[in-house]
């Protein structure tokens, strides 16, 4: 009978004896060949800590000691093992598992996360609330050498090494984020791991240390050879050690009996400490192809388990994504100024192919969203046209670098913004539906959405081509309605304008970018009723289309916006403002994302679930004339 399946919860775990964990971590590698090849998602992170988790979850005392996982895109086998097993084909489906780490799905998820690099600073605000609250457990943050590219890791570490509290940071270095990881940290991090000398002379300790009497021999065996022998040599992981964490390490991460040992030993020791975890991202993956280990990192639903081959994607349509980096590409190859920029998310942004075509003009700075902001903007400062292509969740992340070092010295940074909008099964973590509340609301600032990829590239070349501050440009995780030609074939697109695509004179709908073609599908849905409707692509958001708008004003008594984002603070609110000091007797309704978290689904059902389909505007169209009969 499987191992696996005999597990509840972790304190069935831990009645098994060490010998039968590496069956159970190969059950579990299966498991998730298995479900990730239904439902899709970030199979190589999980995969390369299976031992890990099977260590962590043997070694402490869950739920009662506390795991602070980072990102959670790690923790399908920490799922697995603490009562989600029989679930888990619901993994990032609507009401199901998350793909992430969620507080309201189980009391073993300590903290919920999906952005990168929180957990240490987590972890010491449970640690510190144990403290202050009289709990006696462990604390431990798991985190990625990737994530030790972002600042906040080094905030977190940097206040709990000072702070002195019993906690424990485990180290997961693979040497991967979700490209190659980066930086100055990562160097650091291998040249521990590949010190020849130092690993010879570990070797050499430890023998001789085996054979030693007493206490020494009584502890771990591995804990006694780093603890009292090679640190005292060559001290690795000095870093941590200033930074005033006892450093343990590197430990074979695919080991799990040195890493049972190791926790065993640390447990119960006092102050921060940090373990240094040698994986492999994706373990165990079917070899071939398609076996790098950054294509493994999240994959659609629909590859082959046996094989790893991913489902064939259809050659008809194109990302938005794909186009933007190909359209990228051609502009920096056209003008020398564009420098693109990317925290961490080469292959995401599509700017991989910019690397491939213009390397030194491309910089991958790690998971620092706020870094990445504000080194461009330093960049704009020599003349030079940055393009910072983020996800608009990240780039939450980089607020004050936005305002304080772009906007305020109204300095020309390109703003890319993908997966803007409704994400789909990553959830709630990496919603895209705050950036039009948020960018709007700073000066100096060109906000701007295409209703398609050869807008979205008409955009991306007046962006670069203009003098006077920041420019953002959202669009969707989706394939873009149509083929955009090459980029030389693509012209700027007049400042400011927006673009009446249908004239009608019963009610104006004004829709953003993804919402320009359910607009006037909506429109020929209500031409069925009789309704005789306006629509108007607002690609710009700010600045508005003034001439437009008067114009449409004076035919129109009615206006609806359309947005994909938070109806909070969006475009409809800033309109209706606009509108009302234009003429206070214009009804303006705003259609949008409702103030409430939107969690895992396909993203159709979520546009359905928000409304923001043809049929959707539509109703919302047709709700507001029967209000406004029933009004009086
Ligand atoms: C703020 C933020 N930026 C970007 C991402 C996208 N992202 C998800 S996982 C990941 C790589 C994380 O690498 P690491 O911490 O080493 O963990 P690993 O995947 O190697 O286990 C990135 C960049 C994110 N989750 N959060």
């Amino acid at each position: 009978m499987s191992l696996l399946n005999q597990i509840n919860e972790s304190a069935d775990l831990r009645k098994r004896s060490l010998e039968e964990l590496p069956k159970l971590a190969d059950e579990i590698r299966a498991r998730l060949v298995d479900v990730c090849s239904r439902t899709g998602g970030h199979i190589g992170a999980g995969r390369g800590v299976v031992e890990l988790t099977i260590a962590l979850h043997y070694a402490f005392d869950t739920p009662r000691d506390q795991l602070v996982w980072d990102v959670g895109h790690q923790g399908y086998p920490h799922k697995l093992l603490t009562g989600r097993n029989t679930r888990m084909e619901t993994l990032r489906q609507e009401q199901g598992i998350s793909g992430f780490l969620k507080r309201s799905e189980s009391e073993y998820d300590v903290f919920g996360a999906g952005h990168a690099a929180t957990s240490i600073s987590a972890a010491l605000g449970v640690a510190v609330g144990r403290d202050l609250t009289g709990g006696d457990y462990n604390v431990v943050a798991i985190l990625g050498d990737g994530a030790l590219t972002s600042g906040l890791a080094y905030e977190g570490l940097n206040n709990a090494g000072h702070s002195d509290r019993d906690m424990i940071v485990v180290l997961n270095d693979n040497e991967m984020s979700i490209a190659p990881n980066v930086g100055a940290m990562s160097k650091y991090l291998n040249s521990i791991q590949r010190n020849p000398l130092y690993n010879r002379v570990r070797d050499k300790i430890g023998e001789l240390a085996d054979g030693a009497p007493g206490r020494l021999a009584s502890m771990g065996t591995l804990v006694r050879k780093w603890e009292e022998s090679v640190k005292a040599f060559l001290t690795p992981g000095v870093l941590f050690e200033e930074l005033g964490f006892r450093y343990f390490g590197p430990i074979d991460g695919h080991d799990i009996a040195s890493m049972v040992d190791t926790f065993n030993a640390i447990r119960e020791m006092k102050g921060p400490r940090l373990v240094h975890v040698i994986t492999q991202k994706g373990r165990g993956f079917p070899a071939g192809e398609h076996s790098t280990g950054e294509k493994w990192h999240a994959l659609p639903p629909g590859y082959e388990p046996s094989t790893g081959k991913p489902a064939k994607a259809s050659a008809a349509t194109l990302p938005y994504t794909k186009a933007f980096g190909k359209g990228l590409t051609e502009l920096a190859s056209e003008d020398e100024r564009v420098v693109t920029i990317t925290a961490a998310m080469p292959s995401g942004t599509g700017t991989d192919a910019v690397a491939r075509a213009h390397p030194t003009r491309f910089f991958d700075v790690g998971i620092a969203e706020g870094h990445s902001v504000t080194f461009a903007a330093g960049l704009a400062t020599r003349g030079l046209r940055p393009v910072v292509a983020v996800y608009s969740t990240f780039l939450q992340r980089a607020y004050d670098n936005i305002i304080h070092d772009v906007a305020i010295q109204s300095l020309p940074v390109v703003f890319c913004l993908d997966r803007a909008g409704l994400v789909g099964e990553d959830g709630e973590t990496h919603m895209g539906l705050y950036d039009i509340a948020y960018l709007l609301a700073v000066p100096n600032f060109t906000v701007t959405a295409p209703k398609d990829g050869t807008e979205m590239l008409a955009l991306l070349r007046s962006a670069v081509e203009h003098n006077a501050g920041p420019w953002s440009i959202r669009y969707p995780r989706a394939t873009s309605p149509d083929q955009p030609p090459p980029m030389n074939q693509i012209e700027r697109l007049p400042y400011g304008t927006w673009e009446v695509l249908r004239k009608g004179q019963d009610v104006a709908i004004f829709a953003v970018g993804t919402m320009v073609q359910p607009s006037l599908a909506a429109a020929e849905l209500l031409a069925r009723d009789g309704l005789d409707v306006t629509v108007v692509n607002c690609r710009f958001l700010k600045p508005y289309d003034e001439v437009t708008l008067a114009a449409v004003l004076a035919q129109h008594r009615r206006v609806l916006t359309v947005e994909e984002g938070t109806v909070v603070n969006g475009f409809g609110a800033f309109m209706s403002t606009v509108i009302e000091a234009h003429d206070e007797t214009v009804r303006v309704h705003t259609h949008g994302v409702p103030d409430r978290v939107v969690y895992a689904a396909a993203r159709q059902r979520q546009l359905e679930q928000c409304g923001l389909t043809p049929e959707g505007i539509a109703h919302r169209v047709r709700a507001m004339l029967e209000s406004e009969a029933l009004a009086g």
